[in-house]
């Protein structure tokens, strides 16, 4: 299936997505919104893919919501299309998948957003990243006032959506935003690189991984941790005996 605001490729069981609005600078509208839930969709019941990466067509990764479509709405339109993009990105963010965010250029609002619902960033030297909301009278509305200071601290949050400023990778880097700088040329090969380590382990201590994490975080402690043997006790039914029995016969593992 093709999509107006994103291509999709795969490399085995790695899915990639590029947005491509190259004429907004890939921001978000109504149309990307209808057909990622569409992809997502899709992806979640595809059994041959494993992982997934979302990067940006040209010098932005997404350089926020459409402004030009957010003008007109009304405070009820405002609402629904705060609604559609936070319930968009929860879906990205529980997906039964990893999913990195490989950003190559603007990271702005929106954009951030969304790779901020992404498992983990990794930027090349040109990525900017920022929430500048405010600047236009707004405030961020699908999540990034949560997501990131739960990610970077409730000063680093305040600090960046208040000024509105941009920061560079490095300084993202710092802040614990992203997990890693590369050089602009090497972006998809590093990308790559670590989907296809992640790939090799087990397939549902993988997925089962991103589920104890995610879900340990949003409850009580005692939860999470009955969460984790409850998940931990699982995988002596599926990956756990093949991935012990290959480590002490000095193999590979042999993923089923
Ligand atoms: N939306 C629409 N078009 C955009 C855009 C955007 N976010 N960003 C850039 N463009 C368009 C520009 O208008 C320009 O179009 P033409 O003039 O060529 O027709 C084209 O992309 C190229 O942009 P520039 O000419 O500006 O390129 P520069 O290299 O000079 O500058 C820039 C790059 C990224 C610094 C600049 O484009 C810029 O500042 N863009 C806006 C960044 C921004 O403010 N992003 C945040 C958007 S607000 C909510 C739900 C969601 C949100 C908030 C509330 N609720 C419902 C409560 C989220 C809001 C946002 O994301």
């Amino acid at each position: 299936m093709s999509y107006s605001t994103f291509n999709t490729k795969h490399e085995g069981e790695i899915a990639i997505v590029t947005i491509s609005r190259p004429e907004a600078l890939n921001a978000l509208n109504n149309t990307f919104f209808k057909e990622f839930n569409a992809y997502l969709d899709t992806i979640e019941n595809d059994e041959n893919t494993n992982i997934l990466i979302i990067t940006g067509e040209g010098k932005a990764f997404i350089a926020g919501a459409d402004i030009a479509e957010m003008q007109n709405m009304t405070k009820e339109e405002g609402y629904q299309f705060s609604k559609t993009g936070q319930n968009t990105f929860s879906r990205l963010e529980n997906l039964n998948k990893p999913v990195i965010a490989a950003v190559n250029g603007y990271a702005l609002g929106g954009g951030c957003e969304l790779a901020l619902a992404c498992d983990f960033r990794i930027s090349n030297n040109y990525g900017k990243f920022g929430l500048p909301e405010v600047s236009l009278g707004l405030i961020p509305g699908y999540g990034g006032t949560q997501r990131l200071s739960r990610l970077s601290g409730l000063g680093n949050t305040l600090y960046l959506q208040l000024t509105g400023q941009m920061i560079d990778a490095e300084e993202a880097l710092r802040m614990g935003i992203v997990q890693k700088v590369v050089d602009a040329s090497e972006l998809m090969t590093e990308a790559l690189k670590i989907a296809g380590k992640i790939t090799q382990h087990g397939p549902n201590a993988i997925k089962t991984l991103k589920k104890v994490v995610r879900g340990g975080y949003q409850v009580d402690l005692n939860k999470a941790y009955d969460l984790e043997s409850d998940e931990f006790s699982k995988l002596f039914e599926s990956d756990g005996p093949e991935g012990m029995k290959a480590f002490l016969e000095k193999r590979k593992p042999n993923w089923k």
